[in-house]
């Protein structure tokens, strides 16, 4: 310090102080100190701020430039950027530690665990189910060229009567598995059409085909019959429901009722065929539709080529199809569980809020128009399910009917 403090009035002792270059900000401690017991400050924080706002008149601070003014404005965002963020993140963090906290007390509160034997009855019975095969798009009489189709598919007679083989081993497989867990007394056969291939559904249609249709018919009646007779081994009942198709239509579309068919020729065939086996019954009707009830569920099925698709898609239409025959069936007081339809090739199961929706595969596989229009060719595999007296629909198969191929 240059000189004594009591020979200068404060504000000289602060411009001495100004001047030997000490910090603006730390003059207003040190006058007060020196000049507190002279009285001429009222009290602490005013004379502060009297001193300070003296300094700041008489050294007024040097204007700063518009990039300084740029800088000082960025830095003033930065940190209330960062302060915003700081808050957000220590509640955040804040609020988990509470969760967190909260969830270990609670455990802590939990009782211990008792250690008790586990009990498994063995001896526990099962109830009885009861077995839909889903049978159609047969096309029997369908002929696909190997070379035609670059070696993508073959099918012949050979190959259908082949594939009956599969559709019984499958069938033998599944039922016997389950028969070890509960009683298997019946099987109901749904025939849903497009069992024969017909010879004039489509242009050049018999360019496809390696049988006439009156063999076709014959020839699916036989072999439909033997797989029946075949499956009396595995059941005590079997009960046969048939709808027709589109492909065994007789005459050009539209021309005649939907059962002027050769489906429904088949099928009348296979009763008549079999009409000695009293363990075998039959619901072969004129109708387009029919209803099956097994256990009070209702299975709705008609064959599906009414239905509309969309690019390919047949889904809209499916659904559409499935809520309009709930309106329809009102008409006679019935309500249905289940919709069963083929005609589509691409096996497939759709669930809705109250009806549960099963789509049928085909034999043939892909056709030389599917796989070379659509690009797609589907498994040939049939559907089997089976139906619990109090949980509907339980487990579901899908049989292939594609030989195993030896490995190379
Ligand atoms: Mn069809």
């Amino acid at each position: 310090m240059a000189k004594k403090k009591s020979k200068l009035a404060w504000r000289e002792r602060a411009k001495q102080l100004y001047a030997e270059g000490v910090d603006v900000n730390a003059i207003p401690d040190v006058v007060y100190e020196e000049y507190k017991s002279d009285k001429v400050f009222k009290g602490k924080t005013s004379a502060k701020n009297t001193i300070s706002r003296f300094l700041r008149e008489t050294y007024p601070p040097k204007p700063k430039t518009f990039e300084e003014r740029i800088e000082a404005q960025k830095s003033s965002i930065v940190t209330r950027e960062e302060k915003k963020r700081d808050k957000k993140l220590l509640t955040k963090i804040a609020v988990t530690d509470m969760i967190i906290d909260a969830t270990l007390d609670a455990l802590k509160a939990r009782p211990l665990r008792e250690i008790k034997p586990f009990e498994v009855n063995l001896d526990r019975t099962y109830s009885e189910e009861t077995i839909v095969l889903m049978i159609s798009d047969i096309q029997a009489g369908t002929y696909i060229s190997s070379e035609a189709s670059g070696g993508l598919n073959e099918y012949n007679w050979s190959i259908l009567e082949k594939q009956f083989d599969q559709l019984y081993i499958g069938l033998e497989e599944i039922v016997t598995r389950h028969k070890r867990v509960a009683p298997i007394k019946s099987l109901h056969v749904h025939l849903i059409g497009d069992i024969v291939e017909g010879y004039d559904i489509f242009k050049g249609q018999t360019r496809q085909i390696d049988t006439e249709i009156t063999e076709q018919a014959i020839g699916v009646k036989d072999l439909l019959c033997d797989f029946l007779q075949k499956a009396l081994h595995l059941f005590d009942k079997i009960h046969v429901v048939a709808v027709p198709g589109n492909h065994g239509r007789i005459g050009t579309k539209g021309e005649n009722l939907h059962y002027v068919s050769w489906d429904y020729i088949v099928y009348k065939w296979m009763q008549s065929e079999l009409k000695n086996f009293d363990s075998i019954t039959w619901q072969i009707t004129k109708s387009w539709w029919q209803i099956d009830t097994i256990y009070g569920y209702n299975f709705l099925m008609f064959h599906g080529d009414d239905i509309k698709s969309w690019q390919g898609i047949p889904y809209y239409g499916i659904d559409r199809a499935a809520k309009n025959y709930h309106e329809l069936l009102e008409l006679l007081g019935l309500k249905y569980n289940y919709l069963e339809i083929g005609h589509f090739h691409v096996p497939s199961e759709l669930s809705g809020v109250t009806t549960e929706k099963f789509i049928n595969g085909c034999w043939p596989g892909g056709s030389l128009y599917s796989m070379k229009g659509l690009v797609t060719a589907n498994y040939p595999v049939q559907k089997l399910f089976a139906v619990h007296p109090t949980q509907g629909v339980t487990y579901r198969y899908p049989i292939k009917l594609t030989l195993p191929k030896k490995r190379k």
